[in-house]
């Protein structure tokens, strides 16, 4: 709550300080929060498009409440991108994020494993099914990058740029580098999990990061969309919306 409340006052004051003139607008940050509504991503920035997975989608193996409201707002939201790279969940059959993996576990509950505390799933996304394709509808012809994550049996991969042991990159860090991105926008499915998990990893390495609410959809297990909030707004990453782009 009190990083929310906090959160509130940075932008009345960004708000009111928008109207002091362009000898505030030093610090990278701020000139960024000051353009509400007038967002336009230039040739280092990228729109990370999280798992928009039929395994996610109300018909899937892993339903996210309105994970289907998405695609339309992506869609269009990504049209104002240059660069697009889209993840794509990708499990071995039997994975161990799997409850059907552990005898006795069943889905949502947890587990002790190498790296740490495992939420358990349902079977989901895996390799080469339907329930792992791309959304039917989503429209992102000039993406760029498909990168998939969760591919080692015995490790998740929530995050787009390193697996959940916290050591084994994707290589998603490289790419951006290589290509002089560092001003990243996540946004998809699931807000609370790999969308968060993303952007948290983003600004770790560094980069300026921003998550697009409303092009997002969480599942909300035991109160872990309040605190996947709190830990962005945290760690300085941006809570925006569509309509903050120009
Ligand atoms: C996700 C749970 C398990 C996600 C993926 O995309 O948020 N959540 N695997
Ligand atoms: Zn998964």
């Amino acid at each position: 709550m009190s990083e929310m409340v906090s959160f509130e006052n940075r932008r009345n004051f960004l708000k009111l300080s928008a109207g002091l003139g362009p000898a505030l607008m030093c610090a990278a940050p701020l000139s960024r929060a000051l353009a509400a509504g007038a967002i336009k991503p230039g040739a280092d920035a990228v729109l990370i498009v999280v798992d928009v997975q039929n395994c996610f989608l109300p018909t899937g193996t892993l339903p996210v409440k309105k994970g289907d409201e998405v695609v339309p707002v992506i869609n269009e939201l990504a049209k104002k991108f240059q660069n697009v790279v889209i993840t794509q969940d990708w499990h071995t059959p039997g994975h161990s994020s799997f409850a059907s993996s552990h005898d006795g576990k069943a889905p949502f509950e947890t587990v002790e494993l190498d790296y740490g505390t495992q939420v358990l799933w349902p079977d989901h996304c895996v390799q080469g099914t339907d329930d792992a394709k791309l959304a039917p509808g989503l429209d992102l012809p000039h993406a760029q990058l498909i990168i998939r994550k969760g591919y080692n049996s015995a490790v998740d991969s929530y995050s787009a740029f390193q697996e959940a042991d916290k050591e084994t990159g994707t290589g998603l860090t490289g790419y951006l580098t290589e290509r002089g991105i560092n001003e990243v926008y996540v946004c998809g499915l699931a807000t609370d999990f790999c969308v968060a998990w993303s952007a948290l990893d983003a600004r770790a390495k560094g980069m300026t990061v921003s998550v697009i609410e409303d092009a997002s959809r969480a599942i909300d297990l035991n109160g872990s969309l309040d605190a996947a909030w709190s830990s962005m707004t945290d760690a300085g990453i941006e809570r925006i919306q569509s309509s903050d782009f120009a």
